[in-house]
């Protein structure tokens, strides 16, 4: 699209199941409030909506679970998530709710314009019913075994140990979650709407005219198109959602996922009576902001029902993050392994923009990302205080100090090659976050602003405007040339604290702020197309003294969050928090007492499938022979017997063992490791050991001795 007239931007509507976490902030919050103060400050007409999901199976899940009602499970977590928000400055200019009446009123419109058209295709299907509750199962609701698997714990739509995705008729020994009823099979009606019709326009839409979609959300689009489209039913057995606006349709609801989207176009009318200007035009830019598990969501079934519909605009873009990882381990509500938002604000007040700037910098833009507590330290002490906070300090400390608290002049006729550089980047550096944000990428573009403070602290470093200020002449007073050098390094370097908080805005709103006041100066500075000047501050315009932007973030600060997470992670899993000791470490926040303590954070990688797992190939085989490699202290050369074959395996184990006392031993063998080389030698495999807290090294090994060759799984 060249340039659009405005621009509708979406963010996914939150679950009103429980209170947002970290992982949602990175997904698309962030990254669409980003987008959306940038346009902003660009003058754009944007709108930029969102609202709380309040229907669909995790409400009803969680209000059986705590015996209170669907209502009062949304209208508590709808108070706390727009609270969130709204606290880490994410700048929506509507946050609404799926059970308002508008909301309502639209979705039905939309089901009945469908229905009308004579596009639903009406089935009956047997599906499973819990006899004692008297409602069918949606598939979220059956558990099983997963028959690819075998955890006893798979559910009827996935299984979450192996990632299989399952259909409820798949489980072994299925029952019901509510009452752990053996379901029954019965008939029940719904409405299907045909994906499939909609297959050749949304192959040309995405595949052809939306090439420059992210590699995540183009590559799952084709896979889905390539999978081919299957009818998709759009109602539900449930008393809880939107009633199906039909004569025949007791007890049956507008599935949540064609409910939910079009939440976006009530909250756009609740918003404004024009709203019709913002969806029913092909000049606006349609962007929605999602996690990459809503890609078929927003990328396939809305489209194809917008498109079905008529009048619509689609999306221009719909640039979906991965998933942010919490300490090596995927985010679980369940497992309670997550960083709360609410909780965070709590303990680490005014820090917002800490949080952002973490996010940001490390969003998981392309790929999942982790987040560690430990990079949240190191990012805001390295970073934020020691870049972009320094340089502004300095700038105003020596301002107050050497031009007497006001902005000095600048003396053209002396200004050098450095000085012309330095200027020159805020025309660069604003170019550069253009065209960086204009393709979604918003960690880099973060990283363009942090790294123009940098230039600006070497600038300064290099000027050195405090040694110059010791320059006197033969009276003992400053000289003039010597002043006008100070004058000018200090001019250049307030001109660009002005430049960095107009292009930090977008990111860390709260800190543009900050310099705003520092700087006098009224919200209009912050105008992008006043990025990229020199002039923004007036010569003899006298500025406030400096306030620090950041803090450090302490040791235990952090080491008090690690252990939190270890204590929800436990209490979910209804055990005690491992010790008395670290139960009391989580009250003693004494930085010695914390090291002395020192959470255990179970480092676990990321989740695997398990075709992942599967394509490991482990055996058992014995040690034959053993001996040291030369001048390789680490390494025992190793002959294994595999029984179908012999091979030698270098293992790092030198300094454990001795050669003589692990002949004959059985280990077990990853048999199908890629051959490498060490030491000249090649090692053909890799053998597991076990490992204590002291680094003591144990042999994995079969309970008793068995055959050599035999498999391990
Ligand atoms: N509530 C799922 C989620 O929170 C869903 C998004 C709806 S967006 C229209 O991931
Ligand atoms: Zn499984």
């Amino acid at each position: 699209m060249t340039s659009p007239s405005r621009y509708l931007l979406t963010a996914a509507l939150p679950y009103a199941n429980g209170p947002v976490h970290i992982g949602h902030l990175a997904g698309c919050y962030l990254p669409a409030d980003i987008y959306a103060r940038y346009l902003r400050a660009k003058k754009l007409d944007v709108k930029f909506v969102c609202g709380s999901d309040e229907h669909g199976v995790p409400i009803t899940i969680r209000a059986m679970k705590e015996n209170i009602t669907p209502q009062q499970v949304v209208d508590k977590f709808h108070a706390i998530i727009k609270e969130s928000f709204a606290e880490m400055g994410i700048s929506f200019d509507i946050y609404s709710r799926t059970s308002n009446p508008v909301h309502h009123k639209t979705a039905s419109d939309f089901f009945l314009n469908l229905y009308e058209k004579g596009l639903f295709e009406e089935k009956e299907t047997e599906q499973y019913y819990d006899e004692e509750k008297q409602t069918f199962l949606a598939d979220r609701y059956i558990t099983g075994t997963c028959p690819v698997c075998g955890n006893p714990n798979a559910f009827g739509d996935q299984c979450e140990k192996c990632g299989s995705s399952l259909s409820p008729e798949q489980l072994i020994n299925p029952h019901s979650t509510l009452s752990d009823a053996v379901p029954i099979k019965k008939k029940t009606k719904h409405w299907y709407f045909p994906l499939q019709n909609y297959e050749e326009f949304l192959r040309k839409w995405i595949l052809e005219d939306h090439k420059e979609w992210k590699n995540n959300v183009y590559g799952q689009c084709k896979s889905w198109l390539d999978k081919g489209l299957q009818p998709r039913a759009m109602t539900r057995d449930s008393n809880w959602g939107i009633p199906v606006p039909l004569p025949d349709a007791d007890g049956k609801v507008l599935y949540v996922w064609f409910d939910a989207p079009i939440g976006y176009i009530s909250a756009t009318k609740e918003l404004m009576d024009n709203w019709k200007d913002y969806w029913y035009s092909e000049d606006t830019k349609l962007v929605h902001f999602i996690g990459k598990d809503n890609i078929v969501f927003h990328c396939i079934i809305f489209p194809a029902m917008l498109k079905a519909h008529g009048d619509f605009v689609l999306p221009d873009n719909v640039p979906a993050n991965e998933f942010l990882n919490i300490e090596g381990q995927k985010v679980s509500t369940s497992r309670n392994w997550a960083v709360w938002v609410d909780e965070y604000l709590k303990d680490f007040p005014d820090q917002q923009d800490v949080l952002r700037y973490v996010l940001c910098a490390n969003a998981p833009e392309t790929k999942d990302n982790d987040f560690t507590w430990k990079d949240f330290q190191d990012r805001n002490n390295s970073e934020l205080v020691s870049i972009f906070g320094n340089f502004v300090n300095r700038t105003f400390v020596l301002m107050h100090k050497l031009c007497k608290g006001k902005v000095p002049s600048l003396h053209v006729d002396i200004l050098d090659g450095a000085d012309n550089k330095m200027v020159g980047e805020f025309a660069q550096t604003k170019i550069k976050i253009e065209s960086l944000l204009e393709q979604y990428k918003f960690r880099d573009a973060l990283y363009e602003v942090i790294d123009l403070a940098r230039k600006g602290n070497k600038y300064m470093q290099d000027k050195q405007p405090w040694i110059v200020a010791k320059q006197t002449g033969n009276d003992g007073e400053l000289t003039t040339e010597a002043q006008n050098q100070v004058d000018n390094c200090l001019h250049i370097c307030l001109q660009l604290c002005a430049n960095l908080a107009i292009f930090v805005n977008p990111f860390l709103p709260f800190t543009a702020q900050k310099m705003i006041h520092m700087m006098k100066v009224v919200d209009k500075i912050l105008d992008w197309e006043n990025g990229g000047k020199l002039k923004l501050l007036s010569t003899g315009y006298s500025l406030r003294p400096p306030e620090l932007l950041f803090r450090k973030i302490e040791d235990a600060e952090v080491e008090a969050q690690i252990e939190k997470l270890n204590k929800g992670l436990a209490e979910a899993s209804g055990a005690q928090p491992k010790s008395a000791k670290i139960a009391q470490a989580s009250k003693n926040t004494d930085l010695k007492e914390m090291k002395e303590n020192k959470p255990q954070v179970p480092n676990l990688k990321p989740n695997i499938v398990f075709d992942d797992f599967a394509k490991i190939d482990l055996k058992v085989g014995a040690i034959i022979s053993a001996e040291k490699v030369e001048k390789a202290d680490k390494l025992l050369k190793l002959e294994i017997d595999l029984g179908f074959e012999k091979r030698i395996i270098l293992s790092g184990i030198a300094q454990h063992f001795s050669p003589e006392e692990i002949i004959g031993k059985q280990v077990v063998v990853v048999a199908n490791l890629a051959p490498r080389k060490m030491r000249g030698i090649e090692s053909n495999g890799m053998i597991l050991m076990a490992e204590d807290s002291e680094g003591k090294l144990y042999f994995v090994q079969p309970e008793s001795v068995i055959g050599n060759g035999s498999g391990v799984s």
